[in-house]
Parts: C-alpha cells; structure tokens; sequence
C-alpha cells in the first residue's frame, strides 16, 4: 500500500466520516474502506486484470502506469484539467471528499497533466480504481476501474507542419477498415464541439480525431473477437440479446480537457451501453504540464463495461465476488474464456414511497434515472441544479441503499415522482430490488434490510414515509 493510501485510511478511521455539509454513512465508509486497496486491476487472474492487459496489447509502445494511488487533490483531479469552479462533477453529491482539498479521484484524467509533465513517452495507459457516488443498477457501480490512453506527437521533432500532416495521414492509411458498422454521423467538428482555432488548424484536428477513433475502434474490434471465440468455445448457445452483430456508434461529447470531443457507445444487449470518453487534448492543458509542442488524443474509459462485454459478465457486481464459483472461471495464461452464470438466486423487489420535507429545493431525477449515462466525472448529464442548502438528491437515496444492503441490491428505480395539486408536496416512490449474488435472501433478510433503508430516510433527510 501507498504511503499516501495508508494517511488516507489513517484519516478516514480518525474522523469516521468525510467532512462537508453531508457526512457519509459509517456503514457506507466501511464498505468503501474495505474495497479501497482491493485493486482489482492489478490481481492476477481477475477479469479486470486480463481485460486491462488485452486492451494494453493494443497500444503497443504506450507506457502502462498501474499503480497510481487514488488519493488526490483536487487540483489534480478537476482545476489542472480545467474543470470550471462550478462543474457539477465537484459536487458533493457526486464525489468522494477526503477533506477540502483531497479526494477520491472521481477518473483516471486525475494523473494527466502529471504524466505529460514527466514526459517520458509518446503514449500511454493509466489503469487505476476511481471513486463515484452514483446510481445502482447492473453497469454502475460506486467504485469502478478507469483505463485512461493518450498519445502525443512532438511537433519539434518535425522539419514542418506538412511533414506532421504527413506522418498522420501514413498512420492513418496504415489502418485496416473496421470489418464491422460504425456510426459517426457527427462532422469533425462543429460549433457545439469546437475545434480549438486558436492551436489547431482544421485539417490537424481532423486527423488526429480520425487517429482516435481508427485505435478506439480497432480496440474495440479486439475485445469483441476476443468474446465471440470465447463465446463460440464455451460451446454455449448465446442469448437472443447476445445474437446481435458489433455495432459502434460515436456520440459527441463534451470535457473540459478535450475539444473536440467524443464518446463511443456499443451495442450490448438490445441497448446502447457507454463505453468511453475520449476527443482532442486542451491544448492549454498540455501548455501547463509543461510540453506545449506536444499535440494529440486521449481516451477514458470504462474497464468494467469493456470486460463485461469480453467474458459475458451480466452484472457490475459481479467484479467484486469473493466467491470461488467466480473467481477460478478466469486465468490470464488461457484464451479468454467466457463466463458460466452460476444459478442466479431470486430477486426482491420492495418499494418505498415517502413525502420530501417542505424546506429545502428538491432535487431529484425522473423515473429511469438509474438508466442514464454518467457524464464527466461523476456529474450527471441531466444534472439538477443543487443550491447550498441540503436538499434531497437522489445519490443521498443511492447512497443510503448501498450503506445499509450493500451488494444485496441490485437496482433502485424511481417509479413514482409527484406534487400534490394542493399542497404543493412532492413524493416520491422508489424501487429497491434485492438479490444476493451468493445466497437466497429470505423475505425476512429483505425485509429488514428494507426496514433499515426506510428508517435511515427519516433520520437523514426528514422525509415522511407514506
Ligand atoms: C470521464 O471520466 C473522462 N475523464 C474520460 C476522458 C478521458 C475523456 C480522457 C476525454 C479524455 P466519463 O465520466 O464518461 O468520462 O467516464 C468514462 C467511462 O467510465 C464511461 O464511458 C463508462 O464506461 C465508465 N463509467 C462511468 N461511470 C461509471 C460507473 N458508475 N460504473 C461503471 N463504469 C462507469
Ligand atoms: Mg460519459
């Protein structure tokens, strides 16, 4: 362990609970600190770690920086990638604060600036553990792995920008179509997702995206193969959902440290799943590290989706399984080989309905909220406007459920949102599915658990159970 990790562990258990307007759950810090240096990425034999290491081959060349410590400050992990004062990914109610000024990062692009500063190589990885408060379902998780690349070309090392042009376009013609469909309906760029003029010129920035996305798609050509012989192998009939051909589709995007920008979703499911961020450098971010000759692309992405996708794990969850039924299905010195579901156990839906209390702005999300796609850093596309007073966010509810059943939910939904004609009230309702990966949770098991969430939302937030 880090020495920085052991201060912060050493913080952690002195103050029993984050400092700010909104003190975690013990239960919630509890679970956090016993997952904090399972490091999933690194251990032999486990799916994120073979995962992380496929994607490593396809970088060839690239530095791979596995061992970054997850406490970081907040200037690393949102000012020096010039995130403004107000983003809502600095939010509480979407990031881990250690104190005011140090956090749990939120994303690999934390360590960016640090690695250009370093300026020890053209490309590179950063796989690493980050830290969200977000929505439970089956492909988010509060903790996840982060896999962050980036490669750079030093325009000193060019007689001119015509040889650099050059150098892009033989790289570029060096890629193989991708035998499968993609979408890219977005122009390079476009007023929404602007070209940075004051560095790039058109062309420039044309071929360094169409660089990214040749890698991207090519890494993502790479992991499918790898799953279609594993599936093939495993000699087991695909689900219906699983029949579907690969398709890749690019959406425009925006982060403050790239522009333009880009997320690449894949079909997975009968649904477009999220798989990564990615887009042109912010050139004034690669000014500040240090190398202001440097140009090029970087990506963030998500290694639990990818590694989903690869062994046919249907559930986040799953990752962090003790259980040996999970863990001796994987061994990196074999071909991938696909996932066997043990028997699933059945699931318990109970709802909760409840009154918000008057005081206070209510800030909730619509019903399938646990559906959408995060954005960057924690915060939420749709992100509500917070104000400094407490009001109830629909994290805080996240928050409570996985404090008190931990692993034994599967997904909260909201089913019910309304304010009463009258009185102005808002309600809401919400549905907490329970289902243990590893044993059959009695009606009782459910219900206490049940009974504790309910009664933590009086405590908490003062709301009146309906
Ligand atoms: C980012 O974190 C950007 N820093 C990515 C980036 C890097 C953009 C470099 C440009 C350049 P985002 O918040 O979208 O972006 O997260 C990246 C990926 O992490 C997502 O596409 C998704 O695959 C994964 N991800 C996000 N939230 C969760 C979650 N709660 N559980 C599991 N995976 C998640
Ligand atoms: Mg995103």
């Amino acid at each position: 362990m880090h020495a920085h990790d052991r201060t912060f562990l050493l913080y952690l258990r002195a103050f029993g609970r984050f400092c700010g307007s909104k003190p975690l759950l013990d239960s919630t810090l509890r679970s956090i600190i016993a997952q904090y240096d399972r490091r999933l990425h690194a251990q032999p034999n486990h799916p994120l770690s073979i995962t992380r290491k496929l994607i490593e081959s396809c970088f060839p060349g690239f530095q791979n920086h596995n061992e970054l410590p997850g406490v970081v400050t907040v200037n690393q992990n949102f000012d020096s990638l010039g995130f403004a004062p107000d983003h809502p990914g600095r939010n509480r109610s979407d990031t881990y604060y250690i104190n005011k000024d140090t956090l749990l990062r939120t994303h690999t692009s934390a360590h960016e600036v640090d690695v250009f500063r370093a300026n020890t190589s053209d490309g590179y990885t950063i796989a690493a553990d980050v830290y969200r408060r977000d929505a439970v379902d089956r492909t988010h998780y509060p903790i996840f792995h982060q896999m962050e690349g980036a490669l750079t070309w030093d325009k000193s090392k060019f007689n001119s920008q015509d040889d650099f042009l050059h150098q892009l376009q033989t790289d570029l013609n060096n890629f193989n179509p991708p035998n499968v469909e993609v979408e890219d309906p977005n122009p390079p760029f476009q007023s929404s997702n602007p070209l940075q003029e004051k560095y790039h010129s058109a062309i420039e920035a044309e071929l360094i995206g169409a660089h990214l996305k040749r890698n991207l798609e090519k890494m993502a050509v790479t992991i499918f193969t790898e799953a279609d012989k594993a599936l093939k192998a495993s000699g087991q009939e695909a689900a219906p959902e699983d029949k579907d051909p690969l398709k890749l589709r690019w959406v425009e995007a925006f982060f403050p440290h790239t522009s333009p920008s880009w997320e690449l979703e894949v079909w997975w499911r009968g649904d477009w799943l999220e798989v990564l961020g990615s887009g042109v450098i912010d050139q004034p971010l690669l000014i500040r590290a240090g190398v202001p000759t440097r140009v090029g692309w970087a990506f963030g992405l998500g290694l639990e989706r990818l590694a989903m996708l690869l062994f046919g794990i249907p559930d986040i969850r799953l990752f962090w399984s003790k259980d040996s039924r999970f863990l001796n299905q994987f061994d990196e010195k074999k071909p991938i080989q696909r996932f066997q579901p043990f028997s699933k156990y059945p699931a318990a839906p109970r709802d909760v309905a409840f009154w918000l209390p008057k005081s206070g702005p209510v800030v909730a999300e619509t019903p399938a909220a646990s559906s959408s796609t995060p954005s960057p850093a924690g915060g939420k596309e749709t992100e509500p406007t917070l104000s400094e007073s407490p009001a109830f966010h629909e994290n805080d509810l996240m928050e409570v459920v996985r404090g008190t059943a931990g692993d034994s939910v599967e997904d909260v939904t909201c089913i019910d949102n309304f304010t009463h004609p009258k009185t102005g009230r808002q309600s809401l309702c919400y549905r907490v599915t329970y289902r243990s990966l590893e044993k059959t949770l009695t009606n009782e098991e459910a219900n206490a658990l049940h009974e504790e969430i309910r009664k933590e939302l009086v405590s908490r937030f003062g709301v009146e159970l309906r």
